[in-house]
């Protein structure tokens, strides 16, 4: 019998995370940089650009890049190793995995060593052939200029000066905005802050801009937009919280000529628990794939919620699956798949990680929107 400690705790901080992080601290073009970086796969549709309302690949034709946010790295950054990279990338057929750096609630205010985590997962991206999104995820306090994101600017160049010449990498310079912000007064400037900030390094990687109301009022932001090439604005929803309201926000912004991407998409209701909403979720997929509109689903982690991927070692103790109860957690894959890599065996996943896995690889079989 586990403690029931064991089954509801977040991991700590530091065990093995850090131990896995092998040398990669420095960019790909840094003298540190891992081997499998040198010899990676080109980024698989290129260099991204926006043109028009798409994101597209260097063909000019437009892409929906689909794949999975990690958790909070001060909580579940274990899951940036490369097994886990792989598996989403070869099994899952993902092409993007999104850093959630978050800054409050013991993240990178209070830990910036968990930046390392965010440059590894870059390079496990690269090493894949996918894309890599850096979230700063702003979440508590709610308005971006609060004192609590004054490293903002000191990050992104930092990022930027790393990345800014791998096609791989996307910025997402704030989460989810909330409570008191204005777009014009306080999230407009610090966007065009951030930009100026990445386009010293980068001049044309693609930058992601979240808005009011908890990345949900981005046709405000979409009727002043921030000037610029290759920007993007986010929205996030979760289905069983969110529907016909929200698609329309995202339609307005659309039409008013925005690039909009859902970096955030759960199965559950907004608490990131609850459900889950499986069928509302198939209806905004359907919606996003009709537009071709990319997005990252939140989480790849094993917490016990039902917006979590992969089962919870506590929901493996009440199915009586007692191997899976005693590992230390999941975010490792361990089960062997058919085609000689570890992956996420199907009873490891929760209904949430099945369901996103398979949307994943039926619309990557097929390139076709759903109809
Ligand atoms: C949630 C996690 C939850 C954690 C909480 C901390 O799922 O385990 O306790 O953060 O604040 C968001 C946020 C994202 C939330 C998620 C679900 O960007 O950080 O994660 N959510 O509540 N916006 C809407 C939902």
């Amino acid at each position: 019998m586990l403690p029931s400690s064991r089954c509801c705790r977040q991991p700590p901080l530091f065990t093995a995370t850090f131990s896995l992080l092998l040398g990669c601290a420095s960019g790909p073009r840094g003298a540190a940089a891992p081997a499998s970086v040198a010899t990676a796969p080109p980024a698989k549709y290129g260099k991204l650009s926006v043109i028009g309302t798409h994101l597209c690949g260097s063909d000019g034709k437009p892409v929906q890049l689909r794949g999975m946010s990690t958790m909070g790295l001060q909580w579940h950054g274990d899951v940036v190793n490369a097994r886990a990279f792989a598996a989403l990338a070869k099994d899952w057929k993902a092409d993007v995995v999104r850093m959630a750096l978050y800054i409050g609630e013991g993240g990178y205010a209070a830990h910036p060593e968990l930046k390392q985590l965010v440059w590894k997962g870059v390079e496990l991206a690269i090493a894949n052939g996918i894309y890599a999104i850096v979230d700063w995820h702003v979440l508590t306090p709610g308005n971006p200029n609060d004192s609590l994101y004054g490293g903002a600017q000191a990050f992104f160049d930092e990022v930027s000066r790393k990345y800014g010449k791998v096609p791989n990498i996307l910025y997402e310079i704030m989460n989810e905005p909330n409570g008191d912000v204005d777009w014009a007064a306080d999230l407009k400037p610090y966007a065009e802050r951030m930009v100026a900030t990445i386009r010293a390094n980068d001049p044309d990687g693609i930058i992601l801009i979240g808005s009011g109301t908890w990345s949900q009022d981005v046709n405000v932001a979409a009727a002043d937009p921030v000037q610029g090439k290759n920007l993007m604005y986010t929205f996030h929803f979760y289905a069983g919280s969110h529907g016909e309201a929200l698609r329309s926000k995202v339609q307005v912004a659309i039409d008013r000529g925005a690039a909009v991407f859902c970096s955030e998409w759960g199965t559950s209701e907004a608490s990131g628990t609850g459900g889950t909403y499986l069928q509302p979720a198939e209806e905004w997929l359907v919606f996003l794939d009709r537009r071709t509109i990319g997005w990252t689903n939140w989480s790849l982690c094993d917490k016990s919620e039902t917006s979590a991927a992969l089962k919870s070692l506590s929901d493996a103790m009440k199915e009586g699956n007692l191997a899976l109860a005693a590992r230390e957690s999941l975010l490792v894959p361990e089960t062997m798949g058919p085609d000689g890599y570890a992956i996420w065996g199907p009873g490891e996943l929760s209904a949430s990680g099945a369901f996103v896995r398979a949307h994943m690889r039926a619309r990557a079989e097929t390139g076709a929107a759903k109809k």
